[in-house]
């Protein structure tokens, strides 16, 4: 039995990093961890079940599942099926857990020991003056909400928050509730995540989407992976890269770290994969600085329009001239851009971009695909419109094996968006939400996540709901945001698991348990299923098959309850008596969903109308791509100063902590390491094994503003010079609220300045 953690590193061990990934290692884990916290025959039977035609959607990342006949029996990785056994887990909170621990006993755990207490099991509430939770009955509960929303003296003051899990029919019902009750403050984890992509990408080719297909990706020629970890966080990405590679396509892994993912890759499912060496996937590894990207693709643009002068055919000039605009201002403003500012703010050399420019010169098809280490920075939203505009140089868009393509996280992120969660919603939603259900939407737009910290902390926001996540430990600015939680009045947290955001509450909070996705819905006495959209815009259903963890309730129930107390003339009652009358108002509602019932029921579901993909058109006002000028902006790093990036163990889900190893990076029994170029620890005057405080540094008008995290082991590491790392959440508590992307306002949790100091005093348990 693995040990239930307290926070504190006393065993830390730190060995060499990994140079592949999968193989037994990664079976033998997924399987200790599945019967820890399942027993064997539960996980067999669950295991069993996980992306297939009739199971569910498993709850890990948003990767795409191969087409019905090619799938494996076996379709999850290593880290899908800890996801899985987390919610499956046998472990309980009951009532005695809540009467046996006050709110301040909570807030002094770790997200790693609430997490290890098990499934909660039934509703409680926290009353007004009271340090205990206690259970509630359903209806009690559901009438304390109603009754606080109907209370508040404006709707703006209310906001719903949502993690990427929720389902599309709980999601478009939850976005419905804030809408009629008059508030777009629907704030998601995706304005932490890939809202640079969303931005980026609907200014400039339409759709807020990437636009490849997973058969694209297996056989593109090229393909770049930048500022992504698929290893680790997208490990069945692995599959189809290792089938791309064997069709002889080259791979260009552009990161800061050496991931050992890209390096070599043992695919579990194949006996060569498990006992075997595997298949190297990188051909090139660019080891850029953080946030550098932005340069990279102007250089790499530089080149290919130096080639052009030079008489060769390497832009697609027909595409340019008939589908695109822009091109010639974009052009003069690469010509203008340095290449010692290039190689300034990438730490590569002009001939390294040149060696890649000359593969994106050659290759007949192209992908490029991002995650978090490109959506993260100041510049997040420029580096990815310089990521098409190379793509529209070279035509790589709308035409197979070539597109854009953001690797989402959540495994229904991308799904609650087109069902409307978003803060900034499109008038053209509003309007058919405003015919379907006869009323008038608020045209006005919400807080976002940073904008509804600020709102709580200020006061102006008095209730808050949450449809799953962990608000207070994704969010930046930890001391922060527990304060802004500690403000509002009314808190609604619905969630699987215990963690933080249930020790940081106002006057009064309530906890939901709802189903999980390996559970079997039976509400309204049959059973009933949900569907997802992936990363790729395929929608397909999800069925669950356990028995409930204990007193649950599915969360379009929970919405409709609320919402029937609230607005009875909406017909709540009908939508959860049969989830196919939401999936019929979705189909009326939200652009690509005809025949929504029939075509979910398909095995392998449908693809959404994807323009640039589909027929290569781009819905922008002038019905063509965008090239953008964008200045370029050059993180610098002072003397004696470190960038920090923030990224995810092995053994983790976001602020879910599974395990206290990240075994690709050598890292066992501990999580608070600091990763640091040797030569930068040397010119720091530190060396491997120092205990060290993180003190951020954030310039404002009024001063340097200074936070700190305590209490880390520096790790000599094969990192980019002047760049760190360390893991989130316990490194949020360094990102400055003020900190964000330009444009879409996501937190800069990816370049963090910082500076090492000497540790005084223990170590937070958080
Ligand atoms: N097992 C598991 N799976 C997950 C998750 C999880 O926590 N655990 N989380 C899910 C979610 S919500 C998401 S969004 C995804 C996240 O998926 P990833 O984005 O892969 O997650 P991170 O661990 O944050 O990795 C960021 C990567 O970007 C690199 N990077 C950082 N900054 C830069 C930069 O400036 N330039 C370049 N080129 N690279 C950079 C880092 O070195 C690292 O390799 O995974 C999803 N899947
Ligand atoms: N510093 C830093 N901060 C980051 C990031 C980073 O890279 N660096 N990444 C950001 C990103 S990409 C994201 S997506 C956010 C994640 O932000 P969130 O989505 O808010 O956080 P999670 O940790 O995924 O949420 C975990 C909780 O969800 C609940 N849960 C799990 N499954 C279900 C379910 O089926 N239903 C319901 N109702 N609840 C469920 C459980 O209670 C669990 O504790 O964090 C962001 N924060
Ligand atoms: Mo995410």
């Amino acid at each position: 039995m693995s040990r239930v953690h307290d926070g504190s590193d006393e065993d830390l061990e730190v060995g060499e990093r990994k140079r592949s990934v999968a193989g037994v290692g990664a079976v033998l884990n997924s399987l200790v961890h599945s019967v820890e916290q399942m027993g064997v025959q539960r996980t067999a039977l669950t295991l069993a079940k996980v992306n297939q035609v009739d199971g569910f959607d498993c709850p890990g990342c948003a990767w795409p599942d191969p087409d019905p006949k090619d799938r494996s029996p076996a379709e999850f990785c290593e880290n899908g099926s800890k996801a899985v056994a987390e919610e499956a887990t046998t472990k309980r909170v009951t009532a005695a857990f809540f009467a046996a621990h006050s709110i301040q006993d909570l807030q002094t755990r770790s997200d790693h020991w609430l997490g290890q207490q098990g499934r909660i099991s039934q509703p409680v509430i926290k009353r007004s003056g009271q340090n205990f939770y206690q259970p509630i009955s359903w209806d009690d509960a559901f009438d304390e909400i109603a009754s606080r929303l109907a209370g508040l003296e404006e709707a703006n003051q209310a906001v719903f928050y949502t993690s990427g899990r929720t389902s599309n029919e709980a999601a478009f019902c939850y976005q419905l509730l804030a809408r009629r009750l008059g508030t777009n403050n629907l704030p998601d984890c995706s304005n932490m995540c890939h809202e640079s992509s969303g931005a980026a990408l609907s200014g400039t080719i339409g759709i807020g989407k990437g636009t490849v297909s997973l058969h694209d990706v297996e056989n593109s020629s090229l393909l770049l992976i930048q500022g992504q970890n698929p290893g680790t966080n997208h490990p069945r990405m692995l599959s189809a890269l290792e089938k791309a590679k064997k069709r002889g396509a080259t791979i260009v892994s552009i990161n800061p770290l050496p991931e050992a993912g890209l390096a070599r890759f043992r695919n579990p499912q194949t006996v060569r994969g498990l006992i075997g060496v595997g298949t190297q996937l990188a051909d090139h590894f660019c080891q850029i600085r953080l946030s550098g990207d932005q340069a990279f693709h102007q250089g790499v643009a530089k080149v290919l329009l130096e080639m052009a002068a030079a008489g060769r055919q390497v832009l697609d000039s027909e595409f340019i001239a008939g589908s695109t605009s822009g091109f010639d201002d974009y052009a003069d403003h690469i010509r203008a851009t340095s290449w010692q500012d290039i190689e300034h703010a990438t730490g590569l050399s002009c001939d390294e971009i040149t060696r890649i420019a000359k593969l994106i010169a050659e290759a007949p098809s192209m992908i490029t695909c991002w995650a978090m280490g490109l959506t993260q920075h100041k510049n997040s939203v420029a580096t990815i419109r310089e990521i098409v505009n190379v793509h529209l140089l070279r035509g790589m868009i709308g035409r197979p094996g070539a597109g854009v393509c953001p690797v989402r996280g959540h495994s229904n992120v991308q799904g609650d968006r087109t069902m409307g969660i978003f803060e900034q919603p499109a008038r053209s939603l509003l309007d058919a939400l405003d015919a379907e259900f006869d009323f008038t939407s608020p045209r006005e737009h919400g807080h976002d996540t940073v904008d509804s910290i600020r709102a709580m902390r200020d006061g102006s926001v008095r209730f808050f709901m949450s449809m799953g996540g962990n608000f207070v430990r994704a969010t930046p600015d930890t001391r922060v945001c527990e304060v802004a939680l500690q403000r509002v009045d009314f808190g609604v947290h619905v969630s699987t698991k215990l963690n933080g955001s249930h020790a940081w509450v106002g006057d009064t909070a309530i906890i939901l348990p709802p189903l999980g996705r390996t559970e079997r819905d039976l509400t309204a006495g049959h059973e009933q299923f949900v569907s997802v959209e992936d990363s790729m815009g395929m929608v397909h259903s999800s069925r669950g098959r356990l028995g409930p963890a204990g007193d649950l309730r599915s969360e379009v129930e929970i919405v409709t309850q609320i919402g029937q107390r609230l607005f009875a003339e909406l017909p709540w009652v009908r939508f959860r008596t049969n989830y196919d009358h939401v999936r019929d108002a979705i189909e009326r509602v939200i652009n690509g969903f005809g025949d929504f019932n029939n075509r979910v029921r398909q095995p392998g579901g449908f693809a959404l109308p994807n323009p640039p993909r589909d027929s290569r058109t781009f819905h922008t006002p002038d019905q063509k791509a965008h090239f953008t000028v964008n200045p370029l902006d050059v993180l610098d790093c002072p003397p004696g100063r470190l960038i920090l990036q923030t990224v995810r163990s092995h053994d983790q889900y976001n602020t879910t902590i599974y395990g206290m190893n990240d075994r690709s990076r050598g890292i066992k029994d501990g999580r608070r390491v600091v990763f640091v170029h040797p030569d930068d620890l040397a010119e720091l005057g530190h060396s491997d094994g120092d205990m060290v405080d993180l003190v951020s540094e954030w310039r404002t008008a009024g001063g340097v503003e200074e936070r700190r995290a305590a209490g880390f082991r520096l790790v000599a590491f094969d990192t980019a010079r002047s760049c760190a790392a360390a893991y989130f959440p316990e490194t949020n508590a360094l990102v400055p609220l003020d900190s964000t992307a330009d444009v879409s306002n996501t937190p800069t949790s990816q370049s963090i300045l910082i500076r090492l100091e000497p540790t005084h005093g223990n170590q937070p348990v958080r």
